[in-house]
């Protein structure tokens, strides 16, 4: 496929572990900044909602807090990308990339990223989030085993991403500890550099 229509369009990566807050951030950054809100999770969820075969093996991935193969994801991305590129002035991508190679496959066959926007949380935070979402989710991750195991595929298979753009010079932290307009508060000194 041609990659053409991406270009000059903004390309924002949203990292952070499991119910870290990455998803209320982008909610905030698509109203005041209007860029185009992707979320892989949403997107596997959707995925999984369609009841095909590929959706049962996703949904079990996701029940055991692995990641899915990098392919799913990255056509996923490919497709939607291209689809809404006609009104839209850059991309956040929400929860991608989980692991190293996921990054590099991204800006070799996508496009290259502009910024990684780190959200920061504590697993303690993350997981008194999720446990409390889980009261009303459905979803089949939010319950306390699959929320230790998405711990550790973070903290062994995403950290790296970090480090690699920190060495890059791409990185940009905020403190979801913090109440969510304070945390975007620091999104948006991040963000205001970009443009
Ligand atoms: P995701 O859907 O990305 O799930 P998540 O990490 O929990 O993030 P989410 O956006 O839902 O929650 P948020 O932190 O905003 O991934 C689910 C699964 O899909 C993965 O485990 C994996 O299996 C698969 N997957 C996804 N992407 C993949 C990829 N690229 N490659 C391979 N596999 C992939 O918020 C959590 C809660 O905290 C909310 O209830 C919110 O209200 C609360 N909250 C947020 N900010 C807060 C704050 N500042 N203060 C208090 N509460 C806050």
């Amino acid at each position: 496929p041609n990659m053409d229509k991406l270009k000059n369009k903004k390309i924002i990566f949203v990292v952070g572990g499991p119910g870290s807050g990455k998803g209320t951030q982008c909610e905030r950054i698509v109203q005041k900044y209007g860029y185009t809100h992707l979320s892989t999770g949403d997107l596997l969820r959707e995925t999984v909602q369609s009841k095909s075969e590929r959706g049962e093996q996703l949904n079990a991935l996701m029940k055991e807090g692995k990641l899915v193969p990098m392919e799913v994801v990255l056509d996923l991305l490919r497709e939607n990308m291209l689809e809404k590129a006609e009104n839209s002035k850059g991309y956040l991508i929400d929860g991608y990339p989980r692991e190293v190679p996921q990054a590099r496959k991204f800006e070799e066959m996508i496009a290259p990223c502009d910024l990684v926007l780190y959200v920061r949380a504590n697993d303690e935070t993350m997981t008194k989030r999720l446990l409390h979402r889980g009261q009303t989710s459905g979803r089949v991750d939010d319950n306390e085993e699959t929320i230790k195991k998405r711990l550790k595929t973070f903290h062994d298979q995403t950290i790296p991403v970090l480090d690699l753009y920190e060495r890059k010079n791409k990185l940009a932290e905020v403190n979801s500890e913090l109440p969510p307009d304070e945390v975007f508060k620091e999104v948006q000194e991040a963000l205001d550099k970009l443009v």
